[in-house]
């Protein structure tokens, strides 16, 4: 399955491309990790990434410009692997709340980019090319990336051969509403 993350912070996905069943994943290509910084994107001296709302509004949020060509990039990425169904999710406090259920379904997507925040969030002109908006639950993080990388880790749990014979996800604790362990 194919993930492009765009984050400002993409060291941060080691721990799940290094490490565990996921680095497993990730080694024998199962599920392929891009990450991508918006901050390549970024125009001028400082390279700025951040700027006021537009329309008004607290604080900064991310520009819209360097993360509409870091999606771009990430679609002209997953073309190139040949996944072809691969949606725009922005984990936000805002978003739906992510459940089992919900990740089963996004495994039949052919991969996924996921965009993480920073800031107050991202400039509202980038809601146009969002498809879908998460959560992971009902509290603020001082970004998207922890979010990301759980979803990104529970779903890869569903690919096939990611998890050993004696790992199985399917039939476990949230599926059959059981507390296995
Ligand atoms: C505010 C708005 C996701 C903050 C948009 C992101 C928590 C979650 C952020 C944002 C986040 C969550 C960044 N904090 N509950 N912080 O899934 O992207």
């Amino acid at each position: 399955m194919f993930f492009a993350v765009i984050t400002l912070f993409p060291e941060m996905f080691e721990a799940i491309t290094a490490y565990g069943i996921s680095g497993r994943a990730a080694k024998r290509d199962l599920i392929q990790m891009h990450c991508i910084n918006p901050r390549d994107f970024a125009t001028g001296n400082y390279k700025r990434v951040d700027e006021r709302p537009f329309g008004g509004g607290p604080g900064m949020v991310m520009m819209a410009e360097p993360l509409a060509q870091a999606i771009q990039h990430a679609k002209q990425l997953a073309q190139k692997a040949g996944a072809a169904n691969v949606p725009v999710v922005y984990m936000s406090p805002q978003g739906q709340t992510l459940h089992e259920h919900a990740v089963q379904q996004f495994v039949e997507y052919d991969g996924l980019i996921v965009l993480c925040g920073r800031y107050e969030g991202v400039d509202e002109r980038v809601n146009a090319i969002i498809d879908e908006e998460i959560s992971i639950g009902d509290y603020v993080l001082t970004g998207g990336e922890l979010p990301a990388m759980v979803l990104v880790d529970c779903l890869s749990r569903f690919v096939p051969g990611v998890l050993g014979s004696s790992e199985s996800a399917e039939d476990e604790s949230h599926s059959n509403g059981l507390l296995e362990y």
